[in-house]
């Protein structure tokens, strides 16, 4: 059997036993919580997507959808329109990593089956599905493609989601829905070696339960697949911090992104990957030099 940290991404590996991978956020939408309307235009999204690969992100996560708290769905013609011209220029020519250490993989972030197969023909390697395959489609289109897919914890949609947030033990119920789609992917044929799980950080979640979701990561790594951690610049940072807007959330993405690290998260999903690689880098080698923890402590 092969390593659990060996994520297989169609003809592409990512080893992610010691090196956290870095996932870079490009949202070719007008209206994303921080980000919205700066790389709309395909030609600044092509060259964001260079910048953010030259500045050390494993992958590439383009999304053509908003799913900030309340956004309403868009049709998928809209979003392939909007991710089409970006597709094909990094089939055309791969944004390169620094140090000549190869190319970024592609992500694309949808909840629809019919965009995630036009995605796949035209060159992606990861489905990043923010529903966990709530169309029925989704997990047979990746399946068929062999790709990476990436299953997201939420309740609802982002339209309804926090109305949704009721927990008796977040940690326990988060795990327990995630096994369930994990289930659904494999009966769809989704091999164990594409898939990673994520918490959803701010999806049908209060601020508080996304803080236990952070403290209690270890919880999530042990169902048995690579975690994936996106906590960059969200609203339950900027309630800690005084209520200070998206765009000065750095230093809060960094710690959240540090602890999940520490506690075992392989891969973040990040707005800022300069300052994420090399906080990242520091996270991992202090999770690295941890010893094996021991049955239990003496009382
Ligand atoms: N968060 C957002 C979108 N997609 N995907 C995964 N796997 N995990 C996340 O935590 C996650 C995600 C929301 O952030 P962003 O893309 O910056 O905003 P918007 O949804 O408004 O486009």
């Amino acid at each position: 059997m092969s390593s659990p940290l060996l994520w297989r991404c169609r003809d592409r590996a990512l080893d992610l036993s010691v090196r956290t991978a870095v996932m870079g956020i490009v949202n070719v939408t007008p209206d994303s919580f921080s980000d919205g309307g700066r790389w709309l235009d395909p030609a600044a999204a092509i060259a964001r997507c260079r910048e953010l690969a030259a500045e050390g992100a494993d992958l590439i996560d383009l999304g053509a959808e908003s799913t900030r708290p309340g956004a309403v769905a868009v049709s998928a013609d809209e979003q392939v329109r909007r991710l089409e011209p970006v597709l094909r220029a990094l089939a055309a020519e791969p944004a390169r990593l620094p140090d000549g250490a190869g190319t970024a993989l592609v992500s694309v972030d949808t909840r629809s089956a019919a965009v995630a197969r036009r995605a796949l023909e035209l060159g992606a390697h990861v489905i990043n599905d923010v529903s966990a395959l709530d169309d029925p489609a989704m997990g047979a289109v990746v399946a068929a493609s062999g790709a990476g897919l990436v299953l997201m914890h939420m309740r609802g949609t982002p339209e309804t989601m926090q109305t949704r947030t009721a927990y008796a033990d977040v940690v326990a119920e988060v795990a327990a829905e995630l096994r369930e789609r994990v289930a659904r992917a494999s009966a769809a044929g989704v091999a164990d070696d594409r898939i990673v799980l994520d918490p959803g950080i701010g999806f049908a979640k209060a601020a508080e339960q996304s803080l236990e979701l952070l403290a209690r990561t270890a919880e999530l790594v042990a169902l048995g697949f690579p975690l994936l951690v996106g906590a960059s610049r969200k609203s339950f940072l900027s309630r800690l911090l005084g209520g200070l807007p998206a765009d000065q959330r750095l230093e809060g993405s960094l710690a959240a992104a540090t602890l999940a690290v520490v506690e075992g998260a392989r891969i973040v999903r990040v707005h800022d990957v300069a300052a994420t690689v090399r906080a990242v880098r520091v996270a991992e080698a202090v999770r690295e030099a941890r010893p094996a923890r021991g049955p239990s402590l003496p009382a």
